[in-house]
C-alpha cells in the first residue's frame, strides 16, 4: 500500500495511531520528522522515484487520525515547498522544509503562548480539559511574566490526557486541583478562564477538541466564565472554507470499557451485540460558547477567524499526497 515508505516513518504512524504521539502540535511535528527521514533515507534512483515515495510516506501519515487537521498541514507544507532536479536535491529541499516547519511551530506556540498570557492576570485560576501545549504555552508565558496562575485540571476521560496536564503544571510549581470530567460544572465557580487547545477550526469558528469540550463552553458560559482556545494558525481547517465538515474519530470501545467488564455488563457473553459503546475522542463547540481564540497572530474572536484563515490558506487544491 506505502510502496517505499521507511520504518520510521511507519514506526511514527503507529505511535500516533496508538497515540503515544499524540495532541495536535505534537503529531504535526512527528510528521514533518518523519518525511524528513524520509527523505534521508531514501534508496530512490530517480527524482519520480523519489517523490512518489515521499507521497506514500505522507499518505502512510495522514491516515492515523482524523481529526486534527495539524497533520495534513503539516504533510502539505512540507511536500509543497520540496524542489529539486535531482534526487540529492530533493532530499536536501525536503529536509531543510521540515525543519522550517518545525522551527516555525515552536516559534508560534511560543507567540500565542505571550498572547494568551495577557488575558490571564496575577492569581487568576484556569481550568483545562485534556493536555493542550498551545494551551499550556500561555501559562507558561504567564508564570514568566511573574503572574500567580492556580489550575483545576479536568481528567480527561477516557484516556486522562489531564494527568499529563497535572504533570506540568506542577512541573512549573502551579498549584493543582484535580477534578473528575463529572465535576467540573461545580468547580466552574472557582474559575476565572477556561482554557483549552483545539485540533481543528473551523471557517465558521466552530473549535473540534477533546470530547467533552463542547459541554464544558456550554457549562462555563452559563457560569459568566470566559473560554479561550489555544490554537496556532497551522489548527485552521483550510477544507471547512468549501463546506467540508471536520471528521471526528471513534476509536476502540476497549477504551471505555474492559472486555471483563463488557461480559460483566452482557452476563459473560462478551459478543453481546445488545450492547453498543461509542467512543468519539472529539466535539465540536460552536463558535458562540468561544470568546476568543488565541494564536501566534494575536487573539480573534470566533466568527472573524476565517478571514485569516483565507489570508493564510487561500482556495484550497487537491492534496499534493493524493496526486
Ligand atoms: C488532544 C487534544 C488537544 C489538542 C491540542 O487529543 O484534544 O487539546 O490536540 O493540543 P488527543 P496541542 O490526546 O486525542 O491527541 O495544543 O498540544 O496541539
Amino acid at each position: 500500500d506505502y510502496p517505499g515508505v521507511d520504518t520510521f516513518v511507519e514506526d511514527t504512524a503507529e505511535d500516533i495511531a496508538k497515540m503515544e504521539i499524540r495532541g495536535a502540535a505534537t503529531i504535526a511535528d512527528a510528521a514533518a520528522e518523519a518525511l524528513a527521514v524520509q527523505a534521508d533515507r531514501s534508496d530512490a534512483a530517480t527524482p519520480a522515484a523519489f517523490r512518489a515515495q515521499l507521497r506514500a510516506a505522507a499518505r502512510r501519515l495522514y491516515e492515523t487520525r482524523p481529526t486534527a487537521v495539524s497533520l495534513p498541514n503539516a504533510l502539505r507544507y512540507v511536500l509543497q515547498g520540496i524542489d529539486g532536479e535531482t534526487v540529492s536535491e530533493l532530499q536536501e529541499s525536503t529536509i531543510t522544509r521540515a525543519e522550517e516547519f518545525q522551527v516555525d511551530l515552536e516559534q508560534a506556540q511560543e507567540r500565542l503562548g505571550e498572547v494568551g498570557a495577557n488575558r490571564l492576570r496575577d492569581g487568576d485560576v484556569v481550568m483545562t480539559h485534556c493536555h493542550s501545549t498551545d494551551a499550556l504555552s500561555c501559562v507558561e508565558a504567564a508564570l514568566d511574566a511573574g503572574k500567580h496562575v492556580e489550575a483545576i485540571v479536568k481528567e480527561t476521560r477516557p484516556r486522562k490526557q489531564g494527568h499529563i496536564t497535572a504533570r506540568q503544571l506542577q512541573e512549573w510549581g502551579v498549584p493543582v486541583t484535580l477534578v473528575v470530567d463529572n465535576a467540573a460544572r461545580r468547580y466552574l465557580d472557582d474559575a476565572d478562564h477556561v482554557l483549552v487547545g483545539a485540533d481543528s477550526i473551523a471557517a465558521d469558528g466552530s473549535v473540534i477538541n477533546k470530547i467533552g469540550t463542547s459541554g464544558l463552553a456550554v457549562n462555563a458560559r452559563e457560569r459568566g466564565v470566559p473560554v479561550m482556545v489555544a490554537a496556532q494558525t497551522i489548527k485552521l481547517h483550510p477544507d471547512t472554507m468549501t463546506g467540508h465538515t471536520v471528521a471526528i474519530e471513534m476509536r476502540d470501545e476497549t477504551e471505555v470499557l474492559s472486555e471483563a467488564e463488557r461480559a460483566d455488563i452482557t452476563g459473560g457473553n462478551p459478543a453481546d451485540e445488545g450492547l453498543v459503546v461509542e467512543n468519539p475522542g472529539f466535539d465540536v463547540t460552536p463558535p458562540r460558547y468561544v470568546d476568543a481564540i488565541v494564536t501566534e497572530r494575536g487573539q480573534f474572536p470566533p466568527e472573524s477567524i476565517v478571514t485569516l484563515m483565507r489570508e493564510l490558506f487561500g482556495d484550497t487544491t487537491a492534496e499534493p499526497w493524493e496526486a
